[in-house]
């Protein structure tokens, strides 16, 4: 008997099983429905980051066309749908039927989980690649993403969109790809740093929403790392954003880098503009203390602080503080928040300070229209 769902991730062993694939294999896990089952869908993202893949949870409750619009805009390699609440043969063919709304309709889809032996032929039909049983070991799901993994080629033709043909231009240039597309500077650049888990993600996306309320719309471009070992990653930002909700109005794109390399940001930027986004919020890996160059590349650097985490020796000697246009306490239902705002006015000269609770959107609309005052 083979028991692949209770196997420890750490007998998978960590390397990178990528090196020789034309590019760093890009997948989306992908849960949509009423379905809370999510340990088998976090041990297969730990497996792939463990073998070099970089891998995008968009979270639960996903809507056919929220996976749809995370994929394109990923530009990821496959969408691995995983399925454990009996609405597969409904939900599938309604994913398919999105990404061709969206305008991704080669899109690679592989479904797992529960799916009973009768309704694999249904699934297949529909357009699925593949459809794999709870058995399958972690190196077969590996497989299936690896030989996803084409080579990128340019997405000018006329079953695209915008959105889709910026997705796959990010990609070329991050590959170090000359890209022919329309490029302009987006009219504002505003880069978020601060420590990891200070609220970054939260906050970005509680702005967005709050912007897409009032009619606008906007790009995100969020940092997080990649491991040195198997250069794997787990992008989780997104996760943060209910595209239920914002739908296409967010153009939101996640990249992996060890350290701070924001070579090819300016590019990225210029592609973004080009595609008609004017406002562009920059999301730090928030490797702390010295995530500071990307003051290089924004127009506007916000700082994001959390209570309880050191006193004022610590922010004097934090270049951190340095680089700050705006500072935001976040997590203000925490102890310390008033402790915290004083200790900045010392040295804040003169900068604005905000405080926010991202989780319950507290201070975000002041903060917003601070950031995008029309
Ligand atoms: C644990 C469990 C729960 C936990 C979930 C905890 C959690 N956070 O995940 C709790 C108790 C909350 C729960 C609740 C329910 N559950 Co439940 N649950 C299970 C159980 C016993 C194990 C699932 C599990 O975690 N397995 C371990 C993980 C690691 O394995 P896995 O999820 O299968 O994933 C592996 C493979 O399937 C594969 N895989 C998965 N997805 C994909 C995708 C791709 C692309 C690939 C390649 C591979 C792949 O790789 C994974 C890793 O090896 C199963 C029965 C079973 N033996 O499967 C029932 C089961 C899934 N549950 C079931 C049901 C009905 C429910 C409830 C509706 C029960 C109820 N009446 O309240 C609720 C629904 C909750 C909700 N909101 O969705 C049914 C589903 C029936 C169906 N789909 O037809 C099952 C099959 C039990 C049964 N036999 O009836 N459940
Ligand atoms: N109590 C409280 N929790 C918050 C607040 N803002 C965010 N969180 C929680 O803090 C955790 C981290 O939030 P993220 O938004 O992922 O933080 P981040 O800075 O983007 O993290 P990294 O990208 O990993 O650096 C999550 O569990 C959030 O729900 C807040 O204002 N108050
Ligand atoms: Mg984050």
């Amino acid at each position: 008997m083979t028991s692949p769902t209770t196997e420890p991730t750490t007998q998978l062993e960590k390397k990178d099983r990528c090196n020789n694939l034309p590019h760093r294999p890009r997948v989306l896990l992908g849960k949509m429905g009423l379905d809370g089952h999510d340990r088998g869908v976090k041990l297969i993202a730990r497996a792939l980051r463990d073998s070099g893949i970089h891998v995008i949870y968009s979270g639960l409750w996903q809507t056919p066309r929220s996976l749809a619009i995370s994929a394109r805009d990923e530009d990821v390699d496959m969408i691995a749908c995983s399925m454990m609440s009996n609405s597969h043969l409904v939900l599938v063919p309604r994913l398919m039927g999105e990404l061709q709304n969206v305008g991704r309709p080669e899109l690679i889809v592989d479904v797992g989980g529960i799916i009973p032996q009768e309704d694999i032929e249904p699934l297949l039909k529909s357009g699925v690649r593949g459809v794999y049983h709870t058995g399958t070991s972690m190196l077969d799901i590996v497989e299936a993403v690896t030989s996803a993994t084409q080579e990128h080629k340019s997405l000018n033709n006329d079953n695209t969109s915008v959105s889709a043909t910026l997705s796959r231009n990010i990609s070329l240039v991050e590959e170090g790809k000359e890209v022919n597309a329309p490029k302009k500077r987006p009219t504002s650049v505003i880069g978020f740093t601060g420590s990891p888990g200070a609220g970054k993600s939260t906050l970005t996306a509680a702005m967005a929403a709050e912007a897409v309320r009032n009619g606008k719309k906007l790009a995100i471009i969020a940092y997080d790392p990649m491991s040195p070992i198997s250069n794997g990653a787990l992008l989780g930002d997104r996760l943060r954003v209910d595209f239920n909700t914002v739908d296409e109005n967010v153009f939101y794109r996640s990249l992996a880098r060890v350290g701070e390399d924001y070579t090819t940001l300016p590019d990225i930027l210029d592609l973004v503009g080009g595609a008609g986004f004017d406002y562009v919020f920059i999301e730090t890996v928030g490797a702390g203390q010295n995530d500071v160059a990307i003051r290089e590349v924004v127009d506007k650097t916000i700082v994001v602080l959390v209570p309880g985490m050191g006193d004022s020796v610590q922010m004097d000697k934090a270049g951190i503080l340095e680089i700050a246009d705006v500072f935001v306490v976040n997590k203000a239902d925490y102890d310390g928040d008033s402790a915290l705002v004083r200790e900045l006015i010392d040295i804040a000269s003169g900068r604005e300070i905000f405080e926010t609770i991202a989780t319950q959107g507290k201070g975000v609309v002041k903060l917003l229209s601070h950031l995008m005052p029309d």
